[in-house]
């Protein structure tokens, strides 16, 4: 284990929870911890550290965690609407309260500055800003979202949002249908341009779109998600066309509105080609796999243009000025990362790839959908970094759910999320030891939320949160988390 300068006891502070984990918490007006994290390197020389300056975070959406779905003037969005759809939801939940961040939002804060993150990445609700979708903007939309960045600023935690998390105003669904649509490209466009214009003097880093791939399969393709659509293969091809031209208007709109020195990119859940085995050829292999497989979204965006085998069957309807806007240029990307999708074997074949099946043995966490690979958190990174030069990189989400039990002295000891935190980051490390250009990470998540449609029944939080008292308690993970970014190092 490597030696670090141990944080002083008077830099210590007490936080309900911490002190059950064998921990002490920040103390949350000192200060003083804050200046020790960035008073140099203290792992540099060692071959386990992260760069210097790297960004340590969480990571929470609006819908899942905010609540207060009718105040202020928001306007119901699509997951309302879904959420409240009987037989769409595993536990019947929705998010109406979720963890009530809305008006817990600055313990939140409190709750991040004990991690030590120095950054935060949240969603704003669009129907928060344009109850309507388009037209006239709520004055009290971005109220929430002023005294949040406040606080966080207020706190050394540098605020990253997200534009789209998915959780469109019901009335564009309603007028245009939704992303089946660009009428929903361009407004869009018109409100990422009000949000940048208002919060850009203290927001410095946006991200459009969350998750194209998600938000088109499960909410257009399999109906999982809201809207909740079940569309042809070429309406879907369509809807994620829609998609990433709202994202390329929205990077235009946000440059046009926003101070001097915003940056802005995608957070994106690339369809992850691991190299079954570190060979040449396969490693070869993956890399065309993951240019292929992401051909709708990274790859029309950091290319501007379709691949072929994309267009050769289903091709949405596009024009040259299309890909023009979707292919504006990005400050980063960031890469929300829980898993492989493929490994990949290299093949004599058309494509050059073979995608190995995956054996029923293979494990999986407690949802049985993430299926642990940490070296998913080395190649997704490099990929993207070799195949389109990109020189800057986020890790927009990583986490798992936990079944989260608490043991006889009270404390969850969520060792399964520990051990894949653990693994992942190793892997995160590799990379930028390699110089892979990754400059921060997200956790997801801050705290148990609202997981869309399996409700509250998947808990992917550092800190758990009772849903009948709101009250939020550290698991075991959350002190991982905070040793890990006090070294700058896998703890
Ligand atoms: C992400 N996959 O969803 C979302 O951005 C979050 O809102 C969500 O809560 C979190 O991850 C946990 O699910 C994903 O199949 C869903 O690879 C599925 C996958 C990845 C991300």
């Amino acid at each position: 284990m490597m030696p670090f300068k141990r944080f002083s006891r008077r830099q210590f502070g007490r936080i309900a929870g911490w002190s059950a984990l064998g921990m002490s918490a920040l103390s949350s007006g000192s200060g003083l911890a804050q200046s020790d994290a960035d008073s140099g390197p203290r792992n540099r020389a060692t071959p386990s550290g992260f760069p210097d300056g790297f960004l340590w975070g969480t990571a929470t959406s609006a819908y899942q965690v905010e609540g207060a779905v009718n105040e202020e003037g928001r306007g119901p969005s699509i997951w309302d609407r879904f959420a409240h759809t009987p037989g769409t939801i595993s536990d019947h939940s929705n998010g109406d309260i979720a963890t009530d961040h809305y008006h817990l939002y600055k313990e939140d804060i409190q709750l991040m500055k004990s991690l030590g993150t120095k950054a935060y990445r949240f969603s704003i609700a669009w129907p928060r800003v344009f109850p309507e979708g388009a037209g006239s903007a709520n004055p009290k939309g971005l109220d929430f979202y002023n005294r949040l960045v406040d606080e966080l600023l207020a706190n050394g935690i540098q605020p990253f949002a997200t534009l789209y998390h998915w959780d469109l105003p019901q009335a564009l669904q309603d007028r245009f249908g939704g992303w089946t649509s660009r009428d929903t490209s361009k407004a869009f466009a018109d409100y990422a341009a009000h949000v940048t214009g208002r919060l850009s003097d203290r927001v410095k880093h946006f991200f459009t779109i969350n998750e194209c791939s998600r938000l088109v399969h499960h909410g257009h393709e399999f109906g999982a998600d809201a809207p909740g659509l079940k569309l042809s293969p070429s309406d879907v091809k369509q809807v994620r066309h829609n998609v990433a031209l709202g994202h390329g208007l929205a990077v235009q709109a946000i440059r046009a509105n926003g101070r001097a020195g915003i940056r802005v990119g995608p957070a994106e859940n690339a369809v992850s080609c691991i190299p079954a085995i570190e060979t040449p050829a396969n490693i070869r292999a993956a890399e065309i796999a993951t240019r292929e497989l992401n051909a709708g979204y990274l790859t029309v965006m950091l290319e501007g243009k379709y691949t072929e085998a994309y267009l050769a069957q289903d091709a949405p309807k596009f024009t040259a000025e299309d890909l023009r806007i979707i292919s504006s240029p990005i400050d980063f990307v960031g890469l929300n990362v829980y898993m492989p999708d493929h490994y990949v074997v290299a093949a004599d074949n058309e494509r050059g790839f073979t995608l190995a099946p995956f054996p029923k043995s293979f494990p999986h966490m407690k949802a049985t959908w993430l299926r642990p690979g940490p070296e998913t958190m080395y190649w997704v990174p490099r990929h993207v970094a070799k195949l389109w030069n990109v020189k800057s990189i986020y890790i927009t989400e990583n986490g798992t759910s936990s079944s989260d039990q608490p043991a006889a002295d009270g404390t969850i000891y969520d060792v399964d999320r520990i051990m894949y935190l653990r693994n992942y980051l190793t892997q995160l490390q590799r990379a930028t030891s390699e110089g892979v250009p990754v400059l921060g990470y997200f956790l997801w998540s801050l705290m148990d939320n609202f997981e869309w449609s399996d409700g509250y029944e998947q808990r992917f939080g550092l800190y758990h949160v009772d849903f009948e008292t709101r009250r939020r308690t550290p698991k075991l993970s959350a002190a991982f988390y905070r040793e890990t970014i006090a070294r700058n190092a896998v703890a």
